[in-house]
């Protein structure tokens, strides 16, 4: 047996489309954060059969056996017993399949020494869920749809911190997976979006090379932007915000003008991410907990990429 952890990640350009065909790959590249503190665990031992526990629960899960049953045609894998809870909501825009994806790929790997390497098992887990390939590395990843997820630059080289104002902790009501096939379907800006994410991608990566902080603020937050116009160009429309997304968007955006280095990204949910220097932190915070839509704030530094731990 094996435990293994990961951690969520948030993009800062974004993904919302899948290429035509199999293997769950991105149609666009996108660029994430490693963030630490919210963690999943999880446990994976040879058994008699197959069984799946998140947080306590048996559960069936149709991308779990999917990614599983994809292994066992590569490799000779015995049944196994998958053990995994998290720290944090499961299905409410903190990227929880990405770190659950990418913990299981790893601790699979370790259980039954298949000899993955990250990249290796960073195509493993974008079987299960996309981004989550972004998980099995810390700090600044890439992900481009040929090359596959790759480390941008490390965590200790330019350390953000993240204030995440949860607004509600109930579950999406329409999946990412089924969310972006929608978009792909139906939305008449789904093509802007494919021509124009590249240049976005670019312009992140130049920022995060010279650590230019208003320079990745621009990028993240029009990516954000557009995600969520393709969102709400699709039929029918898709809108994961409330009330309390709207008043911590402005709110960011009203430290931004005054001089704060922080800008904000949302994901398929309503909860709003105030990514900022470190001087920043603390007046980012203070400020997202005065909102009477924000339940609470968490604060968080960028984390490592998925890895072993003792059990
Ligand atoms: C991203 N999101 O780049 C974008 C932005 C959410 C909004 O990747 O279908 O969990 O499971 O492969 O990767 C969420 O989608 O989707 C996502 P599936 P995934 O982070």
């Amino acid at each position: 047996m094996a435990v293994a952890v990961a951690h969520p990640n948030i993009a800062l350009v974004k993904y919302w489309g899948k290429r035509p065909g199999h293997g769950n790959v991105p149609a666009t590249p996108s660029l994430s954060i490693t963030l630490d503190g919210l963690t999943t665990r999880t446990r994976v031992d040879a058994a008699a059969e197959d069984s799946l526990e998140i947080n306590g629960e048996g559960r069936q899960d149709a991308k779990v056996a999917g990614l599983i049953a994809a292994l066992r045609e590569r490799f000779v894998l015995p049944a196994m017993r998958i053990t995994s809870c998290g720290n944090f909501p499961v299905g409410a825009g903190l990227a929880s399949s990405a770190s659950g994806f990418a913990a299981l790929v790893t601790a699979v790997d370790e259980t039954f020494s298949l000899g993955l390497s990250p990249s290796a098992r960073a195509a493993w887990a974008r079987r299960g869920s996309a981004s989550a390939a972004r998980s099995l590395f810390g700090g600044f990843v890439a992900l481009d749809p040929d090359a596959g997820a790759s480390a941008v630059l490390d965590r200790d080289e330019w350390p953000l911190e993240v204030v995440i104002a949860v607004t509600s902790d109930a579950v999406k009501a329409v999946s990412s997976t089924e969310g972006m096939e929608r978009s792909r379907s139906t939305s008449p800006f789904y093509g802007a979006w494919m021509q124009s994410t590249a240049t976005d991608f670019d312009e992140a990566c130049r920022a995060i090379r010279l650590r230019d902080f208003e320079a990745l603020a621009d990028t993240a937050e029009h990516s954000c932007l557009k995600l969520h116009a393709l969102m709400l160009s699709t039929r029918p429309g898709l809108l994961y915000w409330n009330a309390g997304t709207i008043d911590a968007i402005r709110a960011v955006r009203g430290l931004r003008g005054a001089g704060t280095p922080v800008f904000f990204t949302i994901d398929a949910g309503p909860q709003v991410k105030a990514v900022c220097l470190p001087a920043a932190t603390t007046t980012v915070a203070d400020r997202l907990r005065e909102l009477s839509g924000v339940k609470r704030v968490m604060r968080v530094g960028l984390g490592a990429g998925a890895r072993v731990v003792e059990d």
